[in-house]
């Protein structure tokens, strides 16, 4: 198989395959979707029992997806720019917090905070000068108003030359409104591992189970979250189809920015379906739970994210894993928070007889 990869420069949209920008090219299979993979479905073990697996990736179980198409690379500023000049569309990150939404998820009489801390912010990360301990976020993650995916580390800085890099900054609910906009949907949680996994089922990485080397993926090298070597030539995001695809085709599914998916978050996922199905049994196409469970704050639920991100170290994350999951509240937006898009085969159907009729409308205008 020839796979060529696409920098998408835009979504794609009005010719429907994809004419204004280079396409991903592959020999063997029909045009689809622009910019988009056709991930034929199949069953494969979900999670991770190794040594350096996480309690909610456990245990390890059949699952079954049916096939869809997947974006090959994140999202870029490119696509997500076009998508904001033609709805205008305000990211989470660009509007004031809504303190009434933020004091469900609170501990209940927790005083509202100053206006200014409620104004337009995101989470950018900065590295401590010196050893901080691991288990306080706050050393290394700062609220920063006017950060945004337009300024990434807030006013003053820019994406200007980075068209090609994944676009950051995006809550849930920002990836939701871009993947509608598109005609396609966020991934479930499954779709997302299958796909990850590129067919090599049970390996530690995407890749397979050789090292983790600064060839293979935007990751951190050094010591977390002090020092970055950046060996692999990036301290932040890098570009769409810097790093090896995986063995389907697809970039950056191990590190580059963490990767919204549809699922809610719950920790006891597998064993659910484990108890529900027995060891042998094969859930199929999982939707995810209905709601989220996060024991260590019941007020507030987090959706999944899948795939880790530049910040990924071995001693901290190791969540370039294609089985670690993370939880995040879904108005979190954060510099190394993307997200790509699937679509299945109905939705690539509907999308080209949309488009069938609406280029017979255009030329009857014409005529
Ligand atoms: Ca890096
Ligand atoms: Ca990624």
């Amino acid at each position: 198989m020839k796979a060529v990869c696409v920098i998408a420069t835009g979504a794609g949209l009005s010719l429907g395959l994809g004419l204004s920008a280079r396409v991903c090219a592959d020999d063997e299979h029909p045009p689809g979707p622009y910019a988009m993979v056709w991930i034929e479905g199949g069953e494969f073990s979900m999670g991770s029992e190794r040594p350096d697996a996480r309690a909610d990736e456990s245990p390890v179980h059949r699952v079954r997806v049916s096939g869809f198409w997947m974006d090959q690379t994140e999202v870029t500023n490119a696509q997500f720019r076009e998508f904001v000049e033609a709805t205008g569309y305000v990211t989470t990150a660009e509007r004031p917090v809504d303190w009434e939404q933020i004091k469900l998820q609170v501990p209940p009489g927790t005083p509202k905070p100053a206006d200014e801390e409620l104004r337009p912010s995101s989470l950018v990360f900065i590295a401590p000068v010196n050893d901080v301990p691991l288990d306080d976020l706050s050393n290394w993650w700062v609220w920063t108003h006017g950060a945004s995916w337009r300024h990434p580390f807030g006013p003053g800085s820019s994406i200007e030359g980075m068209d090609a890099h994944p676009v950051v900054h995006v809550s849930y609910e920002d990836a939701l409104a871009y993947c509608q906009w598109a005609g396609k949907r966020l991934p479930t949680e499954a779709e997302w591992e299958f796909a990850a996994r590129g067919g090599l089922d049970g390996a530690h990485y995407v890749w397979g189970d050789g090292p983790v080397t600064p060839e293979r993926a935007n990751i951190w090298q050094g010591v977390f979250p002090t020092k970055n070597l950046e060996e692999d030539g990036y301290a932040y995001s890098s570009p769409a189809c810097t790093f090896p695809p995986n063995a389907y085709g697809l970039y950056d599914m191990a590190g580059n920015v963490w990767e919204w998916v549809a699922d809610w978050y719950q920790p006891e996922l597998y064993r659910q379906r484990v108890l529900a199905l027995g060891p042998d049994g094969v859930t199929a196409d999982p939707q995810g739970p209905e709601t989220s469970l996060n024991p260590m704050n019941p007020r507030e639920p987090r959706r999944v994210q899948r795939g880790g991100s530049m910040l990924c170290h071995a001693s901290y994350c190791s969540s370039y894993r294609p089985s670690a999951r993370m939880s995040t509240t879904p108005d979190t937006s954060m510099i190394h928070t993307g997200f790509r898009c699937v679509m299945s085969k109905e939705m690539w159907d509907e999308r080209q007889a949309q488009l069938s009729q609406e280029q017979l409308e255009g030329s009857e205008l014409k005529q």
